[in-house]
């Protein structure tokens, strides 16, 4: 950090430039009434930017506590700024600053895993959510099922009162209150799963019939997981966002959040021990989820790791700067409209063409620098939801899947971990070791390697490998991007 400006926190917010919307309500007497895991910068930019307007407008039940599930680096930031932080609304011409108060106090789990149990087992508390990245459910991405090999949850079966996943620390907590005769909490996640609540309950359950079978059907009946609907694009803060909140705030925030101005968040309307007043600030609560979910997934998350792949690989660092290359923002528009809304069942009087403008007008914002990398990552959990299973349906119609295997084909090439340039690609996935092995062994050749991918049973499941229509069009559309390039893989596709 280059500024010598103090630091964000309780004393110097009355310092803040007089521009800058700052929380209205005492810090020092709000509740903990949500107590949220994985407090990455999606969860400071999304949930917490709603709940901050119900402390705002006075009800002073709902604070955060926060917890890190794996590194230290978030609460070292945050907690010499008393957990204040600013959300910086970034449009093409203009900044938008906020400083957020909403988050009371911060935990890192590993440190200590019974602090965190303590408070989630807190009378006060009524709601524990999650931004935990598809990786964090121990799920098999293809069928939703528990891991059960998976060496966390391995570990929280042997050891359930020093829990290290998810569902080992909400299984600790609720058997906690449950001990101490208080009501379950509500479970809300927040990350980009399909039936997001439904497939937690479903792995939750799962991992109790293991560790707690006396506790089943508290999990599988009593506990509500409402299912949510979350959207903003938040990319990773660099040092030189930091230097711009600092410039604009008059004091150094060491862990601002860069968002877009678009915000949408759709939940299901499921709170026993009831909720912030989201909706009076622009949540939308509904009876059922599943048809937004599934329209943002396909069409906002399958035109991003599109894009992602498709993007690195022609050498584009960011969203914007892929989108500003008309062939893959056409074939981004084309991808949507041919091949993903045709199988899409909207939600009642949704507009899609507008629903699609929107996203491309999004994808376009230069302010935000959203790197094609952090969109890459992860794949593996990725592909199911946001492009296999439209896959899956334009197949059971024999309609044509084109640019959505290229978007698979893309995500193969990247997967090899080298570019077209032959540099190395530092692909971050929790399958990356698995997918490098066999693509190493596999030349690089499509008919290579689409077989030796589609083998990887928990992405593809065992339909997709077998079906030809399917093994012909990646196969395709992998040799294409090894023989010419990602840029004339893009223009050699069809337009309108
Ligand atoms: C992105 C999402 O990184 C990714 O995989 O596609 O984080 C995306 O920006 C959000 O879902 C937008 O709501």
């Amino acid at each position: 950090m280059t500024s010598s400006k103090p630091r964000l926190s309780n004393k110097s917010l009355a310092a803040l430039s007089s521009q800058v919307v700052r929380p209205t309500y005492d810090r020092a007497n709000i509740q903990t009434g949500l107590v949220h895991l994985g407090l990455g910068a999606f969860h400071r930019a999304h949930q917490a930017a709603y709940t901050e307007q119900a402390l705002n407008a006075g009800d002073h039940r709902w604070g955060i506590v926060g917890a890190s599930l794996r590194a230290a680096d978030t609460r070292d930031a945050l907690a010499p700024q008393d957990g204040l932080y600013t959300v910086a609304v970034r449009d093409t011409d203009h900044t938008d600053y906020q400083v957020v108060g909403a988050l009371k106090s911060l935990h890192v789990a590993p440190e200590d895993p019974a602090a965190l149990i303590k408070t989630m087992a807190q009378d006060s508390v009524k709601i524990v959510s999650l931004t935990v990245t598809e990786k964090g459910y121990c799920h098999d991405p293809a069928t939703g099922d528990l891991n059960v090999a998976h060496p966390d949850i391995q570990h929280d079966l042997a050891h359930p009162d020093q829990p290290r996943s998810v569902v080992g620390f909400l299984l600790a907590a609720l058997a906690e209150r449950q001990r101490q005769g208080l009501t379950p909490f509500t479970i809300m996640t927040c990350d980009n799963l399909p039936a997001n609540g439904h497939t937690l309950q479903g792995v939750m359950t799962q991992f109790t019939q293991l560790a707690r079978k006396d506790l089943l059907s508290l999990v599988s009946q009593d506990v509500a997981f409402p299912s949510t609907m979350v959207d903003r694009i938040v990319p990773a803060t660099t040092d030189a966002d930091r230097d711009l909140v600092a410039q604009a705030l008059g004091v150094t925030d060491a862990w601002p959040i860069m968002t877009e101005p678009f915000t949408q968040w759709v939940i299901e309307d499921h709170f026993p021990q009831g909720r912030p007043d989201w909706g009076a600030f622009g949540a939308e609560l509904v009876k059922d989820v599943l048809p937004y979910e599934t329209m943002k997934l396909r069409l906002l998350n399958g035109s991003h790791s599109t894009l992602a792949y498709l993007g690195y690989l022609s050498g584009y660092e960011t969203v914007a700067e892929a989108m500003a290359d008309t062939a893959l923002a056409g074939l981004i528009e084309d991808l949507m409209v041919k091949e993903i809304t045709p199988v899409l069942t909207l939600p009642q009087g949704a507009d899609v063409g507008a629903y699609r403008r929107s996203l491309l007008t999004r994808f376009h914002n230069t302010a935000l620098r959203h790197r094609t990398w952090q969109i890459a990552m992860d794949g593996s959990q990725k592909l199911p939801q946001r492009l296999l299973s439209t896959i899956r349906e334009r197949l059971a119609a024999h309609a044509p899947i084109d640019r959505l295997a290229l978007g698979v084909a893309a995500w193969m090439r990247y997967v090899t971990g080298v570019d077209e340039k032959g540099q190395p690609i530092d692909v971050r996935d929790p399958m990356a070791a698995e997918l490098r092995r066999r693509a190493d062994q596999a030349d690089l050749n499509a008919q290579q390697l689409v077989p030796a991918l589609l083998g990887v049973e928990a992405i593809f499941g065992k339909d997709l490998p077998a079906h030809p229509a399917f093994v012909a069009a990646v196969t395709q559309a992998l040799d294409g991007l090894i023989s010419k390039g990602a840029r004339a893989s893009v223009a050699a596709m069809p337009r309108g």
